[in-house]
């Protein structure tokens, strides 16, 4: 076996890149995070990995994205992008992590490159890219840690590996994976060897928005006077501005305001605004105040790849439409035209969400929709999986606004059969069809699922308040608790139950008892040094009493 590369160059650029040392790197929730200052040595390796991977699938397009999402802004991270535009696939995540800890631990780059020379054994990766060269693409978003941090990413991309690179500048996380996806079906379709282009983005989703609004034959106009979108001062604003711009887009522009869009200001990001804030804290963020009770408002994180909604009543009372609130009206709606096809009983629609779900909202798809709920682990990429391999149309969201629907094989076969034979009720096959456009299948999208939010009230003339008034919430709480090690939180039952430390659960379940409707969960983060208590139960009078007595126990035991 013979490593095909330039030893002396990775070994120089592997001396001048990998400062930070003895820190160890974890693949977690969403792929490496911590602080952007200890991130040259796994920027280096993960560079290197992402290589190894298109290479591994002859030569096709790996996408890599710089971000940390909704976390604060001196954090960043990194996370790799299968061709298809999903997530890393899991069996390589343990070679991400020991790449970048043999770099972080190695005493000499021989060690180091031991471990590189293992790995490419291990898989059979053929190192001579004179017949097939990787193509990567890298996009990050507008974390100011960010361009130094691509520079290690991108090091011995050409150089050492002959990779084609593809530098997308400042996008979305949903753009990368949108993008990173359709170059490779350019390329496997009609040969198209150009990569795709964010501008490729905007064309494709406004033209499904506008699609859907011709199919229904209503005016481009929201159903609500006013969406205030908080960007979070992240890379969403400026790329949603973009969209807003497109020549093809016709919704009034004042019916759309971008607010916290100071994406040039590197503390402002996520600074009490976006996504997390507001789902988090339930109150409105900094730079929005209430306007007219009807208007309706939404926040994205920093990367653009969750959002939530919510409205304020005329009795000043805030109102969060969140994750939950999304797929359950993105259940309603789809199963209704569904029914309208008359297809219910040959395509199934199941919704997937995880232990934050809102214990009422399963009770409402389950008994009020008569639609299938799974539970699985935090994590994007268990509910994708789950949402892709269980239901033809898998709608999944994570109360935090991050989520998509994923459309089987199955459901275009028949959507487009129907349709070719004129078979049916042509509205509702027409709506199915163009409403998967609208969705970016590849990955929860806050600015895509924004659109698709937008486009099914205006088709069902729903105002917020109806909404909203679907089903109530349980009173919940979400805490985060710091402990000296928050490894040592094992849970089972898709993240329900605690298995360590032990005794804790039935101490919780000891709780639980004795609030009606009472539910509560403790599991370590994976993108953040700190332990998360969920809790939720009927009386809101009690709900801090019984979250602060689950958050006694945990500290407790450690
Ligand atoms: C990431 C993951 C999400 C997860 C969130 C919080 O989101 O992609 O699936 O819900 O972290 O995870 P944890 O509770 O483990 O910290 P993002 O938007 O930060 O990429």
């Amino acid at each position: 076996f013979e490593m095909k590369i330039d030893y002396d160059q990775l070994r120089k650029l592997y001396e001048d890149t990998c400062c930070t040392k003895n820190l160890q790197y974890s693949y977690g929730t969403a792929g490496f995070r911590t602080l952007a200052k200890d991130l040259d040595t796994v920027m280096f390796t993960t560079g290197i990995l992402a290589v190894l991977r298109s290479l591994k699938l002859q030569g096709q397009y790996v996408g890599v994205m710089i971000t940390a999402s909704h976390n604060p802004y001196q954090d960043n991270g990194v996370k790799i992008v299968e061709p298809d535009g999903s997530m890393l696939l899991a069996a390589w995540e343990p070679y991400a992590m020991q790449l970048a800890n043999a770099a972080s631990f190695a005493a000499t780059f021989d060690e180091f490159y031991a471990e590189l020379v293992k790995l490419v054994e291990h898989e059979k990766i053929d190192l001579d890219t004179s017949a097939v060269a990787p193509h990567v693409v890298v996009g990050r978003d507008s974390r100011e840690s960010s361009p130094f941090l691509l520079r290690c990413l991108t090091s011995t991309m050409a150089s050492v590996f002959h990779a084609q690179v593809v530098d997308l500048g400042c996008v979305t996380t949903p753009q990368l994976h949108y993008v990173t996806n359709l170059s490779n079906r350019r390329q496997r379709e009609d040969g198209h060897t150009t990569v795709a282009t964010e501008q490729d983005y905007y064309s494709f989703f406004v033209e499904a928005f506008n699609e859907l609004f011709t199919t229904y034959q209503i005016e481009k106009r929201l159903s609500v006077p006013k969406l205030f979108v908080d960007t979070a001062n992240g890379i969403g604003g400026p790329q949603l501005k973009k969209l807003l711009a497109s020549k093809d887009w016709a919704v009034p522009s004042d019916e759309i305001e971008i607010v916290n869009d100071k994406s040039d200001v590197p503390e402002l990001l996520n600074f009490e605004c976006g996504a997390d804030y507001v789902k988090t804290n339930q109150r409105l963020p900094k730079g929005l105040s209430p306007s007219s009770p009807d208007s309706l408002y939404c926040s994205f994180d920093g990367d653009a790849d969750r959002v939530v909604f919510y409205y304020v009543d005329p009795e000043s009372k805030f109102h969060l439409l969140d994750g939950d609130k999304i797929s359950t009206l993105f259940a309603k709606f789809l199963s209704q035209q569904l029914e309208l096809a008359n297809l219910r009983d040959s395509l199934k629609i199941g919704v997937v969400q995880t232990a934050y779900a809102n214990g009422s909202s399963t009770t409402y798809i389950e008994d009020a929709l008569h639609c299938p709920v799974s539970c699985t682990k935090t994590g994007v990429k268990h509910l994708h999986h789950e949402a892709a391999t269980q239901y033809d149309i898998g709608i999944y969201f994570e109360a935090n606004g991050h989520g998509t629907i994923i459309f089987s094989e199955k459901f275009h076969q028949t959507i487009e059969s129907q349709l070719s034979k004129s078979q049916g009720n042509l509205l509702a096959l027409n709506t199915l069809n163009c409403f998967a456009k609208l969705i970016n299948q590849t990955v929860g999208d806050a600015i895509s699922d924004m659109l698709a939010v937008l486009a099914t009230l205006s088709i069902l003339q729903m105002a917020p308040t109806d909404w909203d008034r679907e089903y109530t919430d349980l009173p919940n709480k979400l805490v985060k608790c710091i402990v000296p090690d928050r490894s040592i939180f094992q849970t089972t039952d898709q993240e329900r139950k605690l298995q360590n430390p032990a005794g804790l659960q039935t101490k919780i379940d000891s709780v639980i008892a004795k609030y009606p409707m009472g539910r509560s969960f403790v599991r370590a983060s994976g993108t953040e040094d700190a332990v998360r208590v969920y809790a939720e139960c009927e009386d809101p009078t009690k709900l801090d009493q019984f979250c602060n007595e689950i958050v006694e126990y945990v500290k407790s035991s450690v």
